[in-house]
């Protein structure tokens, strides 16, 4: 990296830190309890340049995925699902941008890159998360017209959004027969189930998104039939990536609050931090949490220059931030006692925000499935 690279990402960083700071850290318990979704914050994201970050210069703010693992760290520290959910809309915007035509990305890219109209990636369906490529939703074409039908489970930001990027089956089995039509809300027939109670990540819906009969114009669709798998999975690479740096930012955030506490607890006459074990246990998750970072660097640098291993680079990068993090949380929550199971102290709630990073955006068993199939491929 240039001294002037350098410097312009240390200016950015600075700037979606004191967005953090102002907009997401001092509303994240409350939105986590009241399972509220801050249209308003995300909304001045989008005035920062947030809705669009990779989305190219016509449009968005033509940043790099390196600028993007930074970014996403530094909203993570604020609040963790919120910053997951703005990766999300960004998977959605650059996907747009990346396979989409003029006319596309001048209809949707502009409302997406402010954020007043959020964007939604759905793929996985009831019977179909790990096995992507077996998904059932169909789009049946009728003259200019594909005709929608089928369920999306686990949808993130569902309801609230207003653009789908669909991955739905126009073809045969397998991969080679789907296509990505994007889905505007108030297409008739598009509806949604409630949103699901879960452990963590309150401060976005998850939801079915259903179609029944759901027609959109054939001129919704991105690329050609039959691209859709390919573009689904170029979207999840950057979207693991970032999935990695919003676990490493709230696991940074866990271990700086472990850091002050155990200088100013104190137990049998002396601080915590007069305990070696103590100590190790934060050098072990300074440790995980620098290696995790060279790792998400490492694979974003690759997605920057087009590499031919981009895609094992991102998984195993994924897998390695998104446990090393959760596991650094969980230590952190321990090194507060008692405390640090209270809601109040900020940290259950990270533990619990990350543990659901393991399991989306591809798991982490799915995750090994990709380097090992790298390794035997050879
Ligand atoms: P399954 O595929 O049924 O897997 C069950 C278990 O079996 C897992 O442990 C898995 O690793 C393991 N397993 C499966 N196959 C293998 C194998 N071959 N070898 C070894 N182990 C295997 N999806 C979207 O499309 N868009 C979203 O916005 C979205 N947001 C989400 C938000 C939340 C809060 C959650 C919980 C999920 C979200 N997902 C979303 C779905 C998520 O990607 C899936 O849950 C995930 O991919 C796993 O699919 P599954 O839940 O069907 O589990
Ligand atoms: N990048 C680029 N191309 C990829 C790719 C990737 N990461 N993964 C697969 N492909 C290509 C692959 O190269 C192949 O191309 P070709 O036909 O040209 O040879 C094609 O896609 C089919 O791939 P496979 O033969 O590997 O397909 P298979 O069905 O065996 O396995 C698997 C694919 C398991 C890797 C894929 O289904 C997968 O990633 N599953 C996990 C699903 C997932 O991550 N869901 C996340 C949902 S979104 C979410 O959770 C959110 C919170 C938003």
């Amino acid at each position: 990296m240039t001294d002037t690279a350098a410097e312009e990402r240390e200016a950015l960083v600075d700037a979606v830190r004191d967005f953090a700071n102002a907009q997401l850290a001092p509303f994240a318990a409350e939105r986590d309890a009241q399972k509220i979704f801050p249209i308003d914050a995300l909304e001045a994201a989008g005035e920062l340049g947030l809705g669009g970050i990779y989305v190219r210069e016509e449009y968005g703010s033509g940043l790099s995925r390196l600028d993007a693992v930074a970014i996403f760290e530094e909203l993570a520290k604020g609040d963790v699902t919120v910053a997951a959910y703005i990766s999300i809309h960004n998977m959605a915007a650059w996907m747009i941008d990346t396979f989409g035509s003029d006319d596309q990305r001048e209809r949707w890219l502009p409302g997406m890159v402010s954020m007043r109209q959020l964007g939604a990636y759905c793929l996985t369906e009831p019977g179909a998360g790990s096995d992507a490529a077996a998904i059932t939703t169909s789009a049946r074409r009728e003259g200019d017209e594909y005709v929608l039908n089928g369920t999306k489970q686990f949808i993130s930001g569902a309801g609230a959004a207003s653009v789908y990027v669909v991955m739905a089956r126009t073809g045969g089995p397998g991969p080679a027969g789907i296509s990505t039509i994007v889905v505007e809300k108030d297409t008739p027939g598009l509806s949604f189930g409630p949103n699901e109670h879960k452990m963590g990540w309150n401060a976005q819906p998850t939801r079915q998104v259903i179609f029944d009969n759901v027609r959109v114009p054939v001129a919704n669709r991105l690329s050609e039939e039959g691209d859709g798998f390919h573009i689904a999975m170029r979207g999840l690479n950057g979207g693991r990536v970032n999935i990695g740096a919003c676990s490493i930012g709230g696991a940074q955030w866990a271990l700086d609050r472990a850091v002050a506490y155990v200088q100013e607890r104190h137990a049998f006459g002396a601080p915590l931090a007069a305990n070696q074990s103590i100590v190790f246990t934060l050098a072990d998750i300074e440790t995980d949490i620098q290696a995790a970072r060279a790792l998400l660097e490492r694979a974003a640098a690759k997605m920057d220059s087009g590499a031919s291993d981009t895609a094992v680079a991102c998984a195993l990068a994924k897998r390695f931030a998104t446990d090393a993090a959760f596991d650094a949380a969980n230590k952190a929550l321990q090194l507060h006692g008692g405390y640090g199971y209270l809601q109040e102290y900020g940290i259950e709630r990270v533990v619990r925000d990350l543990r659901v990073h393991q399991i989306l955006e591809g798991t982490n068993e799915i995750m090994r499935t990709i380097i090992g199939r790298g390794l035997l491929r050879g």
